[in-house]
């Protein structure tokens, strides 16, 4: 099943490379884009899926496909880092999940551009181009954190920035690259160490999910246990649990 997923995948993934003449349109803001790629993308993934798992339903972001009615569900981002990726920065991925009775069992996180295959099943670890990966061990002080500044719903952005200000002396250093597919399987594979942003969607972090807990990491919104995948919610993810709850505790002087 991976492997044929793996397939759909990256032939869905030449669309993103293939089509350099794509449209633009915004979702609602000027913030929140879509490409023509996005949808084409999607239709790609959606059509081929079915095909692969008749009996399942789709969640995706673009369009109006919110079905979870079935056992198995795939939970789709066509293209995560949109905004990247409609002014060619090379910082953004397919995102494909598996889930099957609420419980995502097969993650696919894809980055034609860097030839990055980010790919996990239930127990089976996680790996990158088929080599095993782990998370770092770096402690919270030397700790290198991803977040952003919640771009689409401005009014929070205010308290993003006095969270990123009010942590940066605790650690490394920040990182912001506008895909967050992309920074959790860099947490999972230790290219930086933590991750914390406000109000995501299932598609954004369901296939990055299963990777960074497979890789050793820890992924929860802000109630340490909890990962809701059927609704937008805050994600803080670390490479150890330690670090996971100090996090959690500078993020809960800003965010409920
Ligand atoms: P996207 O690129 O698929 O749109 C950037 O900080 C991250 O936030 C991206 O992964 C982006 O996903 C996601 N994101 C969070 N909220 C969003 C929203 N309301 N609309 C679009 N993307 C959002
Ligand atoms: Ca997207």
């Amino acid at each position: 099943m991976l492997n044929k997923i793996i397939g759909i995948v990256k032939e869905a993934s030449k669309i993103m490379l293939d089509d350099t003449h794509f449209h633009i349109n915004e979702k609602g803001s000027a913030s929140n884009l879509v490409t023509t790629n996005d949808v084409r993308v999607q239709a790609f993934l959606q059509k081929e899926l079915e095909k692969l798992l008749p009996n399942s339903s789709f969640l995706c972001e673009e369009g109006d496909v919110r079905d979870t009615s079935k056992d198995y569900v795939w939970i789709i981002d066509p293209i995560d880092g949109t905004a990247n990726y409609a002014r060619h920065i090379t910082v953004c991925a397919i995102s494909v999940a598996l889930e099957y009775k609420h419980e995502i069992i097969i993650g696919v996180v894809y980055n034609p551009y860097q030839n990055a295959l980010f790919t996990a099943q239930k127990g089976e670890g996680a790996y990158l181009n088929g080599e095993k990966i782990h998370v770092s061990d770096t402690p919270f002080r030397s700790a290198l954190l991803y977040t952003a500044f919640s771009m689409y719903e401005k009014e929070y952005s205010h308290s993003t920035f006095m969270f990123a200000e009010d942590i940066l002396p605790y650690i490394n250093d920040l990182r912001r690259t506008g895909s967050a597919a992309c920074e959790l399987c860099n947490v999972a594979c230790g290219r930086g160490d933590m991750f914390f942003e406000l109000k995501l969607y299932p598609w954004d972090y369901a296939a990055a999910s299963l990777i960074i807990k497979e890789a050793g990491g820890y992924i929860s919104c802000l109630d340490v246990n909890t990962l809701p995948l059927e609704r937008p919610t805050t994600v803080v993810a670390a490479n150890t649990k330690e670090n996971q709850l100090e996090l959690i505790k500078h993020a809960s002087k800003f965010f409920k």
